[in-house]
This record gives structure tokens, C-alpha cells and sequence, in this order.
């Protein structure tokens, strides 16, 4: 059966989903919707009213963690550690991987310089303890690609955007965490995981949006 993952364009959670479907090889349809103008159709098979939903056959799943831990269940081999504690851990470091999401979106949507470095502040904490957590790479639990860098990939890109335009040194003081970033950036299932105007789309969101950040853009 050829599931069908419900998407929008600049999601990251979507992306943690497509990471695993690209890295499996998976045979999978794709359909986009506008989060501004959720369709009907949507509404009634998605409990939170979010992206992404994974349709299999009659059953629907949500919540990018999950979905990814199914798809790794049913697509051998497993990219998550076999033994429960490790296994564990990398799910507890998944669920921070949602938390450092919301830091970086805050800190973009910000719209008074107050916020925009309180949020900064705050997401630079969090980068502080995961690269306390790090170990010599180039992954997140050594030499294997797994979940849980799929989880993280979604916010080394889109950091790796707004540093493009807006050069905030945030990873200056985390090298693990940047090396770490560069390597996830460099494998194919990631790049080929977004649209190709993943950038232009995201920025023009904040710009719309009149956020601080967008006022300092070079
Ligand atoms: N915890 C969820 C978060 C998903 C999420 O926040 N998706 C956003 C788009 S990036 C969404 O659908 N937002 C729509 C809304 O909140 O109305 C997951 O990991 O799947």
C-alpha cells in the first residue's frame, strides 16, 4: 500500500517525514494543502488540524514522530537504536528537537527587538545543552544516521537560511552542533526533502508577517 503524506511546503515536521521516506526509498504520494485555508477534507481527518498526516489505507496517522517511527517499523532496516534505553533517549532528544523548532520559529516571527532577543536567548540556551549532549559525530549517535537526525536536519536548515541573510553567528559557540548540521545538510534525502524554494518562501513569510528580523535582512 502507497501511503500518502499530507503536506505543507515549508513544514518541518512534514520534512522529518520525507527525510525518512527519502533515506528508505520509499514509494509514497505527496499532497500539499494551504494551512491558511485548511480544506474540509483535511479538517475532518487530521485531529490537531496539522501537518503532516501520514494516510495508510483507511487509518490515518499524525504527529511526525510517530509517523517516522512507523515508517521505520515497516521499511527494514531500522534507522533507530535497537536497545530500549539508547532507543529512549533519542526520543526524549526528539521531542527537544520540536522544542529548538518552536525557539528558532519564534525568534523569526518576533516582532519587537525585546522578543526578537529573548527568543534568541532562549534558543541559544537550548543549542547549549545539545551540544553538551553530542558526541564526536558526524550524527547524533556516532557513526549511524538515524531518526533522530531527521528530527534535528529541519532546524540546521532553516538556521542555516536566516544566517544567510541575517548572519547571527548562533552556532559560533556549539561546533558539535555545526558540524553536526553540515553533515545533515550534505546527504541527499535531506536536500531533496524540501522544495527547491524552501528559502524564498520562508523569508517571504516573515517579510509578510512584518517581523523584526525581516527589518534586518541584508
Ligand atoms: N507536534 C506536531 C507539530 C506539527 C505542526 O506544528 N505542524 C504545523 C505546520 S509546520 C501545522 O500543521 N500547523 C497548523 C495549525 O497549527 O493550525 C508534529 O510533530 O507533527
Amino acid at each position: 500500500m502507497v501511503p500518502e503524506l499530507i503536506s505543507f511546503e515549508t513544514c518541518p515536521f512534514v520534512q522529518r517525514s520525507l527525510i525518512t521516506l527519502l533515506h528508505k526509498n520509499v514509494e509514497f504520494d505527496i499532497t500539499y494543502i494551504d494551512l491558511e485555508n485548511k480544506p474540509e477534507w483535511f479538517l475532518k481527518i487530521s485531529p490537531f488540524g496539522k501537518v503532516p498526516v501520514l494516510k495508510v489505507g483507511d487509518h490515518v496517522l499524525f504527529e511526525s514522530a510517530v509517523i517516522n517511527e512507523y515508517l521505520d517499523e515497516i521499511y527494514p532496516p531500522s534507522i533507530h537504536p535497537p536497545e530500549p534505553l539508547e532507543k529512549a533517549v533519542n526520543r526524549a532528544w526528539i521531542e527537544f528537537s520540536s522544542a529548538l523548532n518552536m525557539d528558532m520559529f519564534g525568534w523569526a516571527m518576533a516582532k519587537t527587538e525585546e522578543d526578537f532577543k529573548a527568543k534568541r536567548e532562549k534558543m541559544t540556551e537550548n543549542i547549549a545543552k545539545l551540544e553538551a549532549k553530542l558526541g564526536d559525530g558526524p550524527y547524533f549517535n556516532g557513526e549511524s544516521f538515524a531518526l533522530v537526525d531527521t528530527a534535528f536536519a529541519p532546524f540546521f536548515m532553516r538556521l542555516a537560511i536566516l544566517e544567510e541573510r541575517h548572519p547571527a553567528g548562533i552556532l559560533t559557540a556549539a561546533p558539535k552542533c555545526r558540524k553536526w548540521g553540515e553533515a545533515l545538510l550534505s546527504l541527499e534525502e535531506v536536500q531533496n526533502s524540501v522544495v527547491p524554494d524552501l528559502s524564498e518562501k520562508f523569508i517571504q513569510y516573515m517579510v509578510n508577517k512584518e517581523t523584526y528580523m525581516s527589518s534586518l535582512l541584508r
